[in-house]
């Protein structure tokens, strides 16, 4: 067998051992495993190396995002390649895909064919072999394109660098104590930054075992932690409630080393309940596709239940009033989170506007986050500045891109989507509706052929008006229980 060494060096065609982005690894055994199927670390260079030489030169490629082993081929083999990688939510639309695929000029289809897109598709085989060579791209390279909801408008392709996501990773491992001996295990989705750039990338660079379940159940992180000796554990708010919630899988994750909670807030109640079923009190995080994560506890440091953790290496935070002004980081005082440093996204694709406002005059990214800073630098996030972003089981959904779908139906007039609480996804999306007629079930069935799974009103409640100030705009805190 050749030395990995010897492949990643002729990956990067320059005698380099280690690929800027990837890492070089090291050690036998599976590298990833998705559900029942694996690749050692060899195996899963060559099969991505396969990849990247049918697709070397693309402008970008867009991948499904099913959770699969081919998946991480096609992900790795675009990165190999230097081909921004566009990953395509496996549950999309058809006109979500459509859009994805034409704003991002993805020229290739990653992974079986899927309706929406009529893009040449190439074959991903993980038990493929090949030593294709390419030089490995500059630093500044974009690795992902990656889709996210604004509040209005359709999603946003926003561009990470290879040098973004390896200084983040970096930053996480250091946080973390994250070695190539912590077996990592979670089942999120491989289509946004917790799944793919944390959840497989993270391991690929810090070249430890990568244990994806397919699906985030509290029963099969059990039985990874048992039969695959899972010692890292990634999940959202929801998956941890719903560990609290099956005391038996809890328990089988009392011999993790760390149980690390991101995406949304995390309850007290579910931290609490984790700590008093695992043993384990989690880790939180902080950050958005926009720019990786910027805030994590450390492994070492006491855990503060409601507090995400300190800024990580290279990265710098700040508190900002409605008027620009500084808010003091004084542990109350409530500003919008700014952020700035080396995770940070280039800008949304081709949307030069969109990419200007999301920076303030002197150079730091406004996150949209409500946040309470304190004298030693730990953050609390105190919820959305819009009551238009939506996280639903760790989702970020635009409420202006469900009210579009949901317009587009003849008999609604108006429409106003909020998240409201719920114990399980923290938001749960709720469309109110005006209109002539409108069959609640017929208004969801339209909204499914147009949205992905996770942005489809859970419930449609109809009613005569929307509640309007005197300027006629819809006050969304007016509906029953929304918050944001
Ligand atoms: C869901 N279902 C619906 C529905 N919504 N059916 C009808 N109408 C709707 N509106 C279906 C689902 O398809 C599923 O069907 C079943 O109902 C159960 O749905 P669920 O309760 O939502 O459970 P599940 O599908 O298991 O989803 C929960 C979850 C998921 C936690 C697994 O929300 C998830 O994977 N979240 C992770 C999101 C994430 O990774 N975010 C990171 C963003 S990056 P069926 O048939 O499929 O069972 C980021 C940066 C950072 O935020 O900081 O990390
Ligand atoms: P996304 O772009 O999908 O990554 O979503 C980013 C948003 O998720 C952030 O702007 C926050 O609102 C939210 N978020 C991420 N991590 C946390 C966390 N630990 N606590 C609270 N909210 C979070």
């Amino acid at each position: 067998m050749r030395p990995v060494v010897y492949l990643l060096a002729a990956i990067g065609g320059d005698g380099r051992e280690r690929d800027m982005l990837l890492g070089a690894g090291a050690g036998e055994g599976p590298a990833v495993r998705v559900g029942d199927e694996g690749l050692d670390r060899e195996g899963l260079w060559s099969a991505a190396a396969a990849v990247a030489g049918r697709i070397t030169g693309a402008r970008a490629v867009a991948v499904h995002g099913e959770a699969s082993l081919s998946t991480v081929v096609a992900v790795v083999g675009g990165l190999l390649a230097g081909v921004p990688v566009v990953p395509v939510p496996a549950d999309a639309a058809a006109a979500e895909r459509r859009h994805i695929v034409r704003d991002s000029g993805a020229e290739l289809w990653l992974g079986t064919p899927q309706e929406g897109t009529d893009l040449p598709a190439v074959p991903v085989d993980p038990a493929e072999r090949s030593s294709h060579t390419v030089p490995e791209p500059p630093s500044e390279a974009a690795a992902l394109v990656m889709y996210t909801s604004g509040t209005t408008g359709p999603p946003k392709g926003a561009v990470l660098s290879r040098r973004a996501v390896a200084a983040d990773l970096d930053a996480l491992a250091d946080a973390w104590d994250w070695t190539p001996d912590d077996v990592l295990v979670h089942g999120l989705p491989l289509f946004h930054v917790h799944g793919l750039v944390l959840g497989v990338l993270g391991a690929l660079r810090v070249g430890g075992p990568l244990v994806h379940t397919v699906r985030p159940s509290p029963a099969a992180y059990a039985a990874a932690a048992e039969k695959e000796k899972g010692r890292l554990f990634f999940g959202v708010p929801t998956v941890w409630s719903r560990v609290v919630r099956d005391p038996a899988s809890a328990r089988a994750l009392s011999g993790a080393r760390l149980l690390v909670s991101g995406s949304a807030p995390l309850p007290d109640t579910v931290a609490d309940g984790l700590r008093a079923a695992s043993g384990h009190h989690p880790v939180e995080r902080y950050g958005m596709t926009e720019t990786l994560i910027t805030v994590a506890a450390r492994a070492d440091a006491p855990r503060r239940t409601g507090w995400v953790g300190t800024a990580l290496a290279g990265l710098e935070t700040r508190l900002r009033g409605e008027h620009g002004e500084p808010v003091p980081s004084d542990g109350e005082s409530i500003g919008e989170l700014q952020v700035r440093g080396a995770t940070l996204f280039d800008g949304y694709l081709g949307l030069a506007g969109a990419t200007a406002a999301a920076w303030t005059d002197d150079g730091w990214f406004r996150t949209g986050d409500a946040a309470v800073r304190d004298t030693d630098g730990w953050h609390r996030i105190a919820g959305r500045m819009s009551v238009d972003m939506i996280k639903t089981g760790g989702y970020r959904v635009g409420a202006g891109e469900v009210e579009a779908a949901l317009l587009g139906h003849p008999a609604v007039r108006e429409a106003a989507v909020v998240g409201e609480a719920d114990d399980d996804l923290g938001q749960r999306i709720v469309a109110y509706l005006v209109g002539e007629g409108i069959d609640p079930g017929a208004v969801l069935d339209f909204a499914t052929a147009r949205l992905s799974v996770h942005k489809r009103p859970r419930e449609v409640r109809v009613v005569d008006a929307l509640p309007r100030n005197a300027m006629g705009k819809v006050q969304k805190k007016l509906l029953g229980g929304a918050h944001g």
